[in-house]
């Protein structure tokens, strides 16, 4: 594979006439509200947990069009298995703002009520199965759900995310192998975003793409510019119609770069220059394509000062309604997993709470 990864926009904003109604104008829209909205979080979560009111973050600032472009070509009852970097797909999905801030939080309102790591998402009604922290064990997962998908005959596609690091991992393996030989009902979208932490791309394959694995699988397969948002819609577009005609599965390998720190316990100044990050900064997502915008003739700067003005308000606000609630009862803890609570489980539960009664430091409120 020696062509340059799929694109569509060009430098202007311009696409061709063919590929101009991949998108209507409404849903143009709504990504770029949803990127403004993306990047206010990206910002704002990042200071909270600065300020010690938020475990953990991971921004996604850079790989916008990968991420929405995903969201915007699946069907919503199409289950996304998240890797972890995915907001945007919570955002095209139109999860209301205080379930994605209580699940950050982990308080009391939280589905999980606080017993996972922030941005370890998980929304049944909105097709998001949960985020796992063990990197890949996702895969797999959408290899079956894809599988089960296809017998049935529901017509449900499964959508998994991972980054070019996490393509090292056995599990990588496991699940596209599987996925084509069961000609599962999957898509495999790898956002190549240069690093795995500190490791570069270059270290995880001695091949010329992570896309060239297809072939070994028996697969389509795809590289194309993951800052390109049509050229991403328009690739997810023809493999979801495979899948979902039962026609197997696809490896997507999107080209793109994380603009910010893997995550809040990471510095990337430590390991890539300066100059690096303004090249990949020229091909901004969120910029190309508001230029695809104006070049249709919509979202003006008056527009875009709206969407951030709303967005802010109500991010502010909806936060702090958020940390108002409390945390989770203590003892809920020993509940919801079991059906019944065996006599050992109730004995730790009365010896943990007898234990918390006698402590003088704990500030948690014990029945
Ligand atoms: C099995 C496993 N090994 C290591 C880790 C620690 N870890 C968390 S994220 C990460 C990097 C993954 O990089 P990549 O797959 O490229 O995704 P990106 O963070 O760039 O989006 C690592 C090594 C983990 N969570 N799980």
């Amino acid at each position: 594979m020696t062509q340059p990864p799929f694109q569509i926009l060009g430098e202007d904003g311009s696409c061709p006439d063919s590929h101009r109604g991949l998108l209507s104008d409404d849903q143009i829209e709504k990504t770029l509200d949803a990127m403004v909205l993306n990047r206010i979080l990206d910002r704002r979560l990042l200071m909270l947990q600065r300020q010690g009111r938020l475990g953990f973050w991971m921004t996604s600032h850079g790989e916008e069009a990968t991420i929405f472009g995903v969201a915007a070509s699946l069907e919503p009852e199409d289950p996304i298995f998240l890797s972890y970097r995915e907001l945007g797909c919570l955002l095209w999905r139109e999860i209301p703002l205080p379930l994605i801030f209580n699940q950050l939080i982990g308080n009391s309102r939280d589905l999980c009520l606080g017993r996972q790591m922030p941005i370890h998402y998980c929304y049944r009604e909105w097709s998001i199965p949960s985020v796992s922290s063990p990197v890949g064990t996702q895969l797999p997962h959408a290899a079956g759900f894809g599988y089960a998908a296809r017998l049935r005959g529901t017509g449900r596609v499964a959508l998994a995310f991972c980054g070019e690091g996490t393509a090292s991992e056995g599990d990588f393996h496991t699940a596209l192998n599987f996925a084509g030989v069961f000609s599962s009902s999957s898509i495999f979208v790898i956002r190549n975003n240069g690093y795995a932490i500190s490791t570069p791309e270059s270290v995880q394959t001695a091949a010329e793409s992570l896309a060239v694995r297809a072939e070994g699988y028996g697969i389509a397969g795809y590289q194309v510019d993951g800052n390109d948002l049509l050229a991403v819609v328009n690739v997810m577009r023809e493999a979801r119609a495979r899948a979902a005609a039962g026609e197997g599965p696809t490896l997507i390998e999107a080209m793109t770069y994380r603009m910010g720190a893997h995550s809040t316990a990471d510095d990337p100044s430590a390991y890539r220059t300066e100059e690096e990050e303004a090249a990949w900064n020229r091909l901004d997502p969120y910029e190309r394509l508001k230029r695809h915008a104006r070049w249709r003739g919509l979202w003006d700067e008056e527009a875009e000062a709206a969407a951030q003005a709303g967005w802010e308000e109500r991010v502010v606000a909806t936060l702090a309604e958020c940390e108002r609630h409390p945390p989770p009862r203590v003892e809920t803890l020993f509940e919801g997993v079991l059906e019944t609570v065996s006599p050992q489980l109730e004995a730790q539960r009365d010896a943990y709470l007898a234990d918390l009664r006698r402590s003088s430091t704990t500030d948690i409120e014990v029945p």
